[in-house]
């Protein structure tokens, strides 16, 4: 039996300054093969690893072209949540969210620490998953399961699990804390978009092949060349990375020459205020205690300091201020 693993597709309509093809047929084309791939090796299900949308609720129309690739999958397609895909870092958000839509719809089935079964007569797995929720790297909860009434289990999970520590500031959760811990056999990983090597401990299997688009003008980033990870269960647990054919070199793609620091700022400044909009649309009443909520949660995801907690209040002013607008 086999499975093919992707991860952080952030599908988005339009084109990061930094790149120079036009995102959204790049996309068409990296969806279409990951489907042939997935038929060709006719796998028993699909999992993607979460940070399917760039934003919560991209538009619909583009959407529609790019999601719609994947009713070209002759197997079901199993996802956990990602950053990107809820508001605010907060799980609680989902249903108001395209993934949630699709998940509602049968489109795609979420995977939570509740096991679903995947059985062909002659490999019996079990998979489980855990979403991106800001809390997720305080302890290492979300990347332990139990292993039950199967012969291998496949954890997902969509958190900062690393092989090493490679990041001074930011929440991690390390492989060595919980190889020992975890009974899943394999555990998947996306939301590092670089990915790692695979670590292989006491037959556990630890992944992440990396996302499978650079949106980011990273040198390592124009170095690597997207790929999926395709994980054979026929006899024991055999895999295989496949790079995809249609991804162009990095410096094809990547322009670093538009490294601007102040246009990042403000990519991430718009998007925390679509996050503040979204999240005042539906409720109203106290704005404060969702910038509260939503500040805390990148406080705690992020380790913002004190000036720029600050700074996201006098800009929440003057975002409030265009609100009361009718922006
Ligand atoms: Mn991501």
């Amino acid at each position: 039996m086999k499975f093919l693993f992707f991860t952080d597709t952030h599908l988005r309509s339009t084109t990061p300054e930094n790149r120079t093809d036009d995102i959204v047929e790049t996309m068409k084309e990296k969806l279409t093969e990951v489907v042939q791939i997935a038929n060709d090796n006719k796998v028993s299900a699909v999992i993607h690893g979460g940070d399917l949308f760039d934003i919560p609720n991209p538009g619909l129309g583009t959407m529609g072209d790019l999601v719609g690739i994947f009713k070209g999958l002759e197997a079901p397609m199993y996802i956990v949540n990602g950053n990107h895909d809820i508001y605010g870092h907060n799980i609680a958000t989902l249903n108001r969210t395209l993934l949630g839509f699709l998940i509602a719809m049968g489109n795609i089935t979420l995977l939570t620490r509740e096991p679903v079964y995947v059985d062909d007569g002659n490999v019996r797995v079990q998979l489980t998953g855990a979403g991106y929720q800001y809390d997720i790297d305080d302890d290492i909860s979300s990347y332990v399961v139990s292993k039950d009434n199967c012969d291998v289990a496949i954890h997902t999970v969509h958190g900062m699990l690393l092989n090493r520590a490679v990041f001074p500031d930011v929440r991690y959760t390390l492989v060595d804390d919980i190889k020992d811990k975890t009974h899943a056999d394999i555990t998947l990983a996306g939301h590092y978009h670089l990915g790692f090597d695979e670590v292989i401990y006491n037959g556990k299997y630890f992944f992440n092949p990396g996302s499978i688009v650079r949106l980011s003008n990273h040198p390592a980033e124009i170095k690597r060349m997207p790929k999926v990870l395709l994980i054979d269960l026929d006899s024991g647990i055999a895999y295989r990375y496949i790079k995809l054919k249609c991804a162009k070199a990095g410096p094809e793609v990547l322009d670093r020459s538009k490294v601007e620091e102040a246009r990042f700022r403000e990519e991430k400044r718009a998007y925390f205020l679509q996050e503040i909009r979204a999240a005042a649309g539906t409720r109203r009443t106290d704005p404060y205690s969702i910038l509260d909520a939503v500040v805390k949660a990148r406080q705690d995801s992020e380790g913002l300091s004190k000036d720029v907690v600050d700074e996201v209040k006098r800009r929440f002013a003057e975002a409030e201020a265009a609100l009361k607008g009718g922006m």
